[in-house]
C-alpha cells in the first residue's frame, strides 16, 4: 500500500509502524470540569485543581498552544501529515436526560476519544460526563477521512448513560487515602461499575493482532468485551497495574516502543501472572526510567509519570518530552533516535505526547507479535 501525503489514506495497526499521518490535539478554550463522580476521582487529593472549575487562564491556553504547534512543525518537517481537530466552546452547560454538567474538558487528548485500529476510527464512549461530546471537536476530520478514503470506516462505541449507576459512591469522597485507594486499585474495585461498557480510547494499545486493555477508572470489563466482541479478529486482552492509586489510560504505564520492547512504570508493575503472556512470546519488559519532575506542573490531573507518554515515530525514533533527561538517556541507550520536544506547558490540557496525538496512517499491516497462547 503506497501512501501520498495529499491523498488520505486511514491505516495503523500498533504504536510503533512508521507513522505519516496524525491528528495534533489543541488547547483553545480548555476548561477545568466541574465535580462529576469519575473526574472526583482521578484529581489526586491533594491537587491544586480541586475545588476549581472553568475556563483555564488564557496565559496557560497560548503557552500549551505554542508548544503543540511547535511539535506539529518538528512532525511536519519529518514529512508526517499533521490535521488538527476544531474545538467547540468548552465553556458552555451540556446535558442529556440523564445528567447536566457546566464545562466540557478541551480538544487536547485525540488519543482519549478516537481508536484507530486497521481501516477503521472508533470513537470511545468515555467516561466522565464533560466528555460525552468531545467527539464533535473531530467530526470535520472524521468527516472528510471518510469521505477521501473510500475504505475507511467511520464507527461510534453505544453512547453511555452515565446515570450515578455507572460510578461507586465509595469514591466521592477526596479523604480516601492513598493507603486505601492503593489496597481499592488492587482488589479492582475501581470507580466505575459494570453497569454498561465505558471505555476511553486511551486505555487500548495496539500491538497487531493483540490489544491490551487496561481495566482501570476510564475502562470496566464491559468496555473491554464490547471492544473484544466489536474486533472478532483481535486478541483482545485486559491488564491492571497495582500501585496506581488513579489509574486511568495505559500510556504513562505501560509503553511499547517497538516489537519486543516495552516499558513498564516501576511504581505501576504489570502483575507476574500477567507478564508472562508477554515473555513467553520474547517481548522485553524493562523499567521506565524514572521522571526529572517530582510534581506536575500547576492544575495539571496527571501524574509525572508523563515522562513516559513517549510518540514513537518508527521503531528507531521517538519523540520524548525534552525536560525529560532520564527518560531521553534510557531510549537512546536502547538504540533510538531521540527527538526532545518542549511540552510541559501543554501537561495540563491532557497529558504528554502520545496523549495529544491520535494516529491515521502508520506503515504497515496487522501483524501476530504473539504466536504463543
Ligand atoms: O499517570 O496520570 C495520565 C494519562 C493521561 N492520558 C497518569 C496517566
Amino acid at each position: 500500500m503506497s501512501w501520498s501525503p495529499d491523498k488520505t489514506k486511514v491505516n495503523s495497526w500498533n504504536e510503533w509502524d512508521p507513522l505519516k499521518h496524525i491528528i495534533v490535539g489543541r488547547a483553545d478554550g480548555g476548561c477545568i470540569p466541574p465535580p462529576e463522580p469519575a473526574l472526583d476521582a482521578k484529581v489526586p487529593e491533594e491537587s491544586d485543581m480541586r475545588g476549581m472549575f472553568g475556563p483555564r487562564p488564557q496565559h496557560t491556553v497560548d503557552a500549551a498552544n505554542e508548544q503543540l504547534d511547535s511539535f506539529v512543525s518538528i512532525l511536519k518537517k519529518r514529512g508526517i501529515r499533521v490535521d488538527r481537530p476544531d474545538p467547540l466552546d468548552f465553556n458552555q452547560p451540556t446535558a442529556t436526560p440523564d445528567w447536566q454538567t457546566e464545562t466540557m474538558f478541551g480538544c487536547m487528548p485525540p488519543r482519549d476519544v478516537l481508536l484507530t485500529i486497521g481501516s477503521e476510527i472508533l470513537e470511545a464512549t468515555m467516561s466522565y460526563r464533560c466528555r460525552w461530546f468531545e467527539y464533535l471537536c473531530y467530526r470535520p476530520l472524521l468527516q472528510r477521512f471518510y469521505n477521501e478514503d473510500p475504505a475507511m470506516r467511520h464507527e461510534a462505541a453505544p453512547k453511555p448513560r452515565l446515570t450515578d449507576a455507572d460510578y461507586r459512591s465509595d469514591y466521592l469522597s477526596d479523604r480516601i487515602g492513598v493507603e486505601k485507594r492503593l489496597q481499592w486499585t488492587a482488589d479492582k474495585f475501581f470507580v466505575t461499575t459494570d453497569e454498561e461498557p465505558l471505555f476511553d480510547a486511551a486505555d487500548v494499545l495496539r500491538m497487531g493482532r493483540d490489544l491490551v486493555v487496561q481495566h482501570g477508572f476510564t475502562t470496566n470489563l464491559k468496555g473491554i468485551d464490547w471492544l473484544a466482541r466489536h474486533f472478532p479478529d483481535h486478541r483482545v486482552r485486559a491488564v491492571n497495574f497495582p500501585g496506581d492509586p488513579y489509574p486511568i489510560h495505559i500510556d504513562a504505564t505501560f509503553t511499547p516502543l517497538r516489537p519486543g520492547l516495552i516499558i513498564n512504570n516501576p511504581q505501576r508493575r504489570l502483575p507476574e501472572e500477567q507478564r508472562d503472556y508477554f515473555l513467553r512470546n520474547d517481548w522485553e519488559i524493562v523499567d521506565a526510567a524514572p521522571p526529572a519532575h517530582q510534581i506536575p506542573p500547576p492544575l495539571c490531573y496527571s501524574s509525572v509519570w508523563l515522562s513516559m507518554n513517549v510518540l514513537v515515530l518508527d521503531p528507531k525514533t521517538v519523540c520524548v518530552e525534552a525536560s525529560e533527561v532520564y527518560q531521553m538517556e534510557q531510549l537512546d541507550k536502547l538504540g533510538f533516535e531521540v527527538i526532545p520536544v518542549p511540552f510541559r506547558d501543554a501537561y495540563a490540557f491532557g497529558g504528554g505526547l502520545h496523549c495529544a496525538t491520535g494516529d491515521v496512517y502508520r506503515e504497515g499491516d496487522c501483524q501476530d507479535y504473539f504466536p504463543k497462547q
